[in-house]
């Protein structure tokens, strides 16, 4: 196998969590972004989709998108699992999944790349270009926002977001809350529940990665 990462990119640092607390070994190739190897002929033919995280399997066919590459190490790697141990627990962490990436991810990825410079054609990834709408700045800020009360109701007196396990959930969600520090968003001090999970997840070894 061989791991198409970037070390500043919060896509595949969800990656690089799940398989640092899996404690496997797979290869990587680093693809800086910053420097726009992502639209090299070469990567291109590894992922026309032109973004990274990629897992290519020993047969040579390629993973494109972190649920992707989640399911199959999950499958491969079964135990310290993190999407669940039985069918209840496996519908809930992929239905909180879904909802972290959807109403917080999505929301800082659509503040960060409407602002940054860097972005200014390319508000989607991949080949085509999209100009950039400067009202989605502010928008998803605050949904951001609305992202943090959610978050912080839900887990209460919660250990994780699907309960007493560590998963998926938890590391979509702890690379929003990093990934929010780049549109300037921070937990809000009266959420209490939130920060002492964040403070949680924060100390485990696979979130320095
Ligand atoms: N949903 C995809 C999103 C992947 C994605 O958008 N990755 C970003 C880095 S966080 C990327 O490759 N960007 C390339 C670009 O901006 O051109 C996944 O999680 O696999």
């Amino acid at each position: 196998m061989r791991f198409y990462d970037c070390a500043t990119a919060p896509s595949p640092r969800r990656v690089r969590i799940f398989i640092a607390e899996k404690e496997i070994t797979i290869p990587v190739e680093e693809v800086d972004l910053a420097s726009r190897q992502q639209h090299n002929d070469s990567f291109i033919k590894v992922n026309p989709h032109r973004t990274v995280p990629v897992l290519e399997l020993d047969d040579g066919s390629v993973l494109t998108s972190t649920q992707g590459i989640w399911h199959y190490l999950e499958y491969c790697y079964p135990s310290k699992p993190l999407m669940g141990r039985n069918a209840a627990e496996r519908g809930r962490v992929i239905d909180l999944e879904w909802r972290v990436e959807q109403e917080g991810f999505m929301a800082v990825g659509e503040s960060f790349r409407n602002k940054s410079k860097a972005f200014k054609r390319h508000a989607f990834t991949g080949g085509q270009e999209y100009g950039q709408i400067p009202e989605l700045i502010e928008r998803g800020k605050l949904r951001t926002g609305h992202f943090f009360s959610w978050l912080d109701q839900l887990l209460g007196d919660r250990k994780f977001l699907a309960g007493d396990f560590f998963s998926i959930a938890d590391i979509t969600a702890l690379v929003t809350i990093d990934f929010a520090r780049w549109i300037k968003c921070e937990i809000p001090d009266d959420h209490t529940a939130l920060k002492n999970w964040y403070a949680e997840v924060s100390r485990r070894p696979s979130s320095c990665v």
